[in-house]
């Protein structure tokens, strides 16, 4: 039997917790034969909640779950760790400024990368997922020097499904039929869909969504707009934000980060910025990107068109600010 791998979830007492620690102790994220130690930290107050949701876990009896730590201890959570899910965070809360939410956010992701840095494995791969997700897997890089840059990113992967789950839905096809699409930029309503070399595999090979959709104005209009604001729509709908779909979105990343993409597959990572596509580098992007014996890499050489261009530098401008915005906070 292999070695268990150490996965840290952050704010494991939350909503998105209590969807993601299940899908991880069953295998979701790291395969069915991968054996898992699972540490979940939240803060104080929330103590008592992460002592119940440890409970559950060990009454669930997953045979792959191989321990469970549930602290407020942020050396101990962070202790031997391979594989750190941060979705501990401070939320906006009514009347609050954004430069109080990015204040408390900038100085938990400072605290937290030292400790990682300095006791998590040094390959320790981290995932951000808390809001303003870039920006403090930003701030996460800035303050752990020592972690190797690429081993920084953060979750898009929930709007990659989302767009995905919008073509099918239009094209009456089964999702997983359909590939490529991209996220880039900001994990925010500037991101931008882009189906432009999205393909829908069919009995005659692979089609063109553009070509099947056949309806540019949709696809421009619509289906963005759809993407961007399908957050808000889920808590309008279900008076909570989204929680089982972002739990098994970045059990998605992790898998393909650590597994591989399939063949001729990208997906959309949040990932430091080496200058590829003229996108700054300095901030952590959205982009496609393939994977490959745990590494990924931003697919290169796809056509940008001047619609795609200028929405590729709002949303890379909105992070810049956020990034003063963080940056200023911590000064
Ligand atoms: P909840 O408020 O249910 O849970 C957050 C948990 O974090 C709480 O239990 C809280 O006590 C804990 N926490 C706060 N400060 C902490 C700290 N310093 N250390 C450890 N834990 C801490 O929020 P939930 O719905 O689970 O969402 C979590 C985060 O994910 C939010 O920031 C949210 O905005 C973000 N999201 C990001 C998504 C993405 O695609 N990147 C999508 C879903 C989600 O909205």
């Amino acid at each position: 039997e292999k070695e268990p791998l150490t996965v840290l979830v952050t704010g494991a007492a939350g909503q998105i917790g209590y969807a993601l620690v299940p899908m991880i102790a069953r295998g979701a994220m790291l395969g069915p034969n991968q054996p898992v130690i699972i540490h979940m930290l939240d803060i104080e107050p929330n103590a008592e909640v992460l002592n119940g949701v440890k409970m559950e876990l060990i009454d669930a009896a997953f045979p792959l779950l191989k321990g469970v730590v549930a602290t407020t201890d942020v050396v101990e959570a962070c202790n031997g760790v391979n594989i750190a899910v941060m979705v501990g965070g401070s939320p906006r809360k009514e009347g609050m400024e954004r430069k109080d939410v990015a204040s408390r956010n900038a100085s938990i992701y400072k605290a937290q990368a030292s400790a990682l840095e300095q006791y998590a494995a040094p390959d320790c791969k981290v995932l951000v997922v808390a809001n303003p997700a870039n920006t403090n897997a930003l701030i996460l890089k800035e303050f752990a020097p020592s972690i190797p840059e690429k081993n920084i990113t953060c979750l898009t992967r929930l709007d990659h499904n989302r767009a995905l789950g919008q073509i099918s839905e239009r094209l009456n096809v089964h999702v997983s039929d359909v590939k490529n699409v991209i996220i880039w930029g900001n994990h925010s309503s500037t991101q931008y869909p882009d189906v432009n070399h999205a393909t829908v595999s069919t009995n005659a090979g692979q089609k063109s969504v553009k070509e099947l959709v056949g309806d540019d104005k949709w696809l421009k209009t619509e289906f963005i707009t759809t993407v961007q604001q399908r957050g808000t729509a889920i808590i309008k709908a279900r008076k909570l934000s989204s929680a089982l779909s972002a739990a098994s979105s970045a059990c998605d990343h992790i898998h393909d980060w650590v597994i591989g993409t399939p063949k001729d597959t990208w997906v959309s990572m949040g990932v430091p910025s080496d200058g590829s596509y003229g996108i700054p580098p300095g901030l952590i992007y959205s982009f496609p990107v393939t994977c490959e014996k745990g590494e990924w890499s931003i697919v290169q050489g796809l056509k940008i068109d001047e619609f795609s261009r200028e929405k590729m530098d709002a949303t890379a401008k909105e992070l810049m600010e956020e990034k003063s915005l963080a940056f200023s906070c911590l000064n």
